[in-house]
């Protein structure tokens, strides 16, 4: 969270973790953000406690988070940074959706559009989701999806409608 150069337009990303100490986990991940050359953590949502969404039955709950970053890394080399923090935290890939250590995923990276097999931004399911809509809207309000043409205010506005 230091003042300093723009080094790109804001990226988002989501963070969530539903196994062992959820908190450190959180916090062990942002911490390893802020040191890694290039990145710069602008800013940290609150923690949400969280239903799961999908996956296996039996879950547990899950600690789900959104921070701003600034980057001078490019989209893939920033998800191969995620990647190893995934790894590092110890993360076991079982099941798609199934429990995990601390999942980090990019949401958002300024107004690029990407639609590779490793990569997609804007992340395909965000934007109907409320454990990252929520924490996300703390952070990054007027953020504007780039393929929805929606800010997260507005994404958040409509699921709540949606849903009620
Ligand atoms: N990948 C492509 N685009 C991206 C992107 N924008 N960000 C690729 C991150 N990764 C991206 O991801 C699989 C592959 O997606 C990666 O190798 C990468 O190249 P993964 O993280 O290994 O798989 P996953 O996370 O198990 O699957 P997926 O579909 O990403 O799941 P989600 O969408 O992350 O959902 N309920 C609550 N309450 N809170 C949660 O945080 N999370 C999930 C996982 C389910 N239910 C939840 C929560
Ligand atoms: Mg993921």
């Amino acid at each position: 969270m230091t003042a300093g150069p723009i080094l790109s337009p804001p990226v988002l990303i989501g963070l969530g973790s539903n196994l062992g100490d959820r908190r450190a986990a959180l916090e062990g991940a942002i911490a390893a953000l802020a040191g890694t050359p290039g990145i710069l953590v602008r800013k940290v949502s609150t923690f949400h406690e969280t239903d799961p969404v999908g996956g296996p039955p039996g879950q547990g709950r899950y600690l789900n988070a959104a921070a701003v970053l600034e980057t001078s890394l490019d989209p893939f080399a920033l998800l191969k940074v995620l990647q190893g923090i995934e790894a590092r935290f110890g993360r076991v890939r079982t099941v798609r959706w199934g429990e995990r250590t601390v999942d980090l995923d990019l949401l958002l990276f300024g107004d690029r559009i990407i639609d590779t097999p490793e990569l997609v931004v804007p992340h395909p399911r965000y934007s109907v989701r409320r454990f990252v809509l929520e924490p996300l809207a703390e952070v990054a309000p007027e953020a504007v999806d780039p393929v929805r043409n929606r800010t997260i205010r507005q994404l958040l506005v409509e699921l709540n409608r949606e849903s009620s």
